[in-house]
């Protein structure tokens, strides 16, 4: 899969460098451009804001540099994604969805927005990270970078598995325990000593049932 990213923050992405995303990148798995927008102002002072039409605080990107920034990039097969808060609410089954293209393209606002016309232009969906507002898109752009590369093949390594966990079953994780067998006096469930897989599996099934049904009882069907 490849990821481009329009910022006018290129610094802001060095997380990505780091642990199972950064390793899936040396191996080509995944390929990650951070494009600086700032590159593509024919302002003579690269200027890429400007102040709204009708008046009110803040700042506005304008649509040229953002414009040219995305048509740089943009091929038939892109999906181009603008994070906002008026998006549609990130969850696993959209981060499975966007697993599935070859290509995303990552619009990051800054100020009070972009300009609606390159939205119109050029974006295929909105997507929110959640029901609050950012200084800007990186962190949401982030978050879906990595909730998206977990599912390409060959990110996760052995023992990282996306098959039992929150979420992907619809349900919440059951509780996880390891060495010691008493800890402060608290002691690992029986069950889990046993050695009896099916026992084990029934208890997981059980505790993931009940946890959902007190934590979250609106994701259950
Ligand atoms: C557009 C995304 C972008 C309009 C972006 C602010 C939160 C999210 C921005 C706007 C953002 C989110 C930049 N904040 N919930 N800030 O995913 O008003």
């Amino acid at each position: 899969m490849r990821i481009d990213i329009l910022t006018l923050f290129p610094e802001m992405f060095s997380s990505l460098k780091e642990s199972i995303i950064g390793r899936a990148i040396k191996n080509n798995i995944l390929q990650i451009n951070i494009i600086d927008i700032r590159k593509f102002s024919k302002d003579k002072h690269s200027k890429c804001d400007d102040t709204p039409y009708g008046g009110g605080a803040g700042m506005v990107m304008t649509p040229q540099p953002i414009y040219d920034a995305i048509t740089s990039v943009k091929q038939d097969n892109s999906k181009v994604i603008y994070l906002s808060p008026k998006g549609r609410t990130l969850k696993q089954s959209i981060v499975m969805e966007l697993a599935n293209c070859e290509h995303l393209i990552l619009l990051c606002g800054h100020y009070e927005g972009v300009d609606q016309r390159v939205l119109d232009l050029l974006v295929d969906e909105e997507i929110s990270i959640g029901d609050y507002v950012l200084t800007g898109g990186e962190l949401p752009a982030c978050v879906v970078v990595d909730a998206v590369c977990r599912y390409i093949p060959g990110v996760l390594g052995n023992g990282e598995s996306y098959v039992d966990e929150s979420f992907s079953n619809g349900l919440l994780e059951y509780p996880q325990y390891t060495r010691p067998v008493e800890f402060k006096g608290l002691k690992v469930p029986e069950v889990l000593l046993s050695g009896n897989h099916q026992e084990v599996n029934k208890w997981r099934k059980k505790m993931s049932e009940e946890i959902t049904k007190t934590k979250r009882p609106d994701i259950l069907k």
